[in-house]
């Protein structure tokens, strides 16, 4: 049996393989990885975004662990489904010693086959990281988990890329992080279909959620106007690739407060969610994001691609010498590449 046939039989070691050689770019886990595409597009993919520290190992393992016994949203067979958590934080990985340690978040999924875990290796570079996340939750989507929770740090563009991913994005922050309220208010804002304030137990938590309450309600006219958001473009890009998209329309984010810890706030986190994929397929929003998602997944291979084409169609002398013209400011950069790109086209 070949690797992607063992991994639709369910094989979970079969799965971490293909897993690791999606992340080495192994050239058999990418041929692998197209036998299985047919059989995914059946997930519904959970982005968990948001500072580091603010509580989204934890919250995942909760969901997972709630989701596992009481399901997300009714299936045709009311089976429960199979759930994944890809973890894409190099700060803090889920499968790290200090969160296996952690009894708190793993007591719930250790020994469940029904859960699948994965911490994707920090990379060198972000949109190598991107591309294997992608990779990765396609073959999970394939492997038959129907819910894959995917955790990223909320911070630079590549992550919105990965969050870009979601069928539903969950923004989380916790309170005494008045800094990053800001900080919501400026970019993350317009990403969220919902708004999580974890860590209830502690002080201040009403007061967040009041205060994010507030920014949504400024913030909120952006989300399908496009004003004021030219600072912000690329985030916007990377989710609603136009301001008037529909899948932002009608939409209204919920803020919420949760307590991993205390494990509160759990059942109308999950219920919030599943509101919001419904919302998606009632409105025709979940094609909307998938044909987002295929292009830019598309455009970043070709990108790669045609680079790695570029460099191999030239002498790395002429390309060098010509890095040089530019660093003495013989060329600017646009006759620079304009002289490497001439007689290409034809
Ligand atoms: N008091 C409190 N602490 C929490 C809560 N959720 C997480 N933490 C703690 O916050 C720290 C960071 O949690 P983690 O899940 O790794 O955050 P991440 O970096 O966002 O993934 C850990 O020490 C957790 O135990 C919560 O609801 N309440
Ligand atoms: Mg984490």
């Amino acid at each position: 049996m070949d690797l992607a046939e063992a991994v639709l039989h369910g094989d979970r070691l079969a799965l971490a393989r293909l897993l690791t050689a999606i992340e080495n770019e192994d050239p058999d886990g990418l041929r692998a990885l197209s036998a299985l595409y047919p059989h995914g597009g059946k997930a519904d993919r959970i982005g968990i975004t948001g500072p580091p520290g603010c509580g989204k190992s934890s919250l995942v393992a909760r969901l997972a662990a709630f989701i596992r016994r009481n399901g997300l949203r009714p299936g045709p067979t009311g089976e429960l489904p199979k759930v994944a958590v890809v973890a894409v934080d190099p700060s803090s990985p889920f499968t790290g010693g200090a969160i296996l340690g952690d009894r708190i978040r793993m007591r719930d999924l250790a020994g469940d086959t029904g859960v699948f875990i994965r911490s994707m290796a920090s990379r060198g570079a972000l949109g190598g990281l991107a591309r294997a996340t992608a990779g990765t939750v396609h073959a999970l989507d394939a492997a038959g988990f129907q819910v894959i929770l995917i955790e990223t740090v909320g911070a630079g563009q590549a992550e919105v890329e990965i969050a870009g991913a979601a069928h539903t994005t969950v923004v989380v922050e916790a309170p005494g992080m008045g800094d990053d309220v800001q900080a919501i208010k400026a970019g993350i804002l317009e990403i969220a279909d919902i708004l999580v304030v974890n860590k209830a137990d502690l002080p201040g938590a009403d007061n967040a959620v009041s205060q994010l309450r507030a920014a949504l309600a400024l913030g909120y006219p952006d989300r399908t106007s496009g004003v004021g958001m030219h600072h912000r473009q690329d985030q916007r890009l990377a989710r609603r690739e136009a301001p008037t998209n529909p899948d932002s329309r009608g939409w209204t984010p919920q803020v919420l407060a949760t307590s991993a810890v205390k494990d509160t706030g759990i059942p109308d986190l999950v219920q919030a969610v599943a509101g919001h994929l419904q919302f998606l397929d009632a409105s025709g929003g979940r094609q909307s994001l998938e044909a987002q998602r295929v292009r830019r997944e598309m455009e970043d291979l070709l990108q790669t691609r045609l680079i790695h084409w570029f460099h191999s169609h030239l002498a790395a002398d002429g390309y060098n010498d010509t890095v040089g013209r530019v660093v003495r400011r013989e060329l600017s950069p646009q006759e620079a590449v304009e002289i490497l790109t001439k007689g290409l086209a034809g």
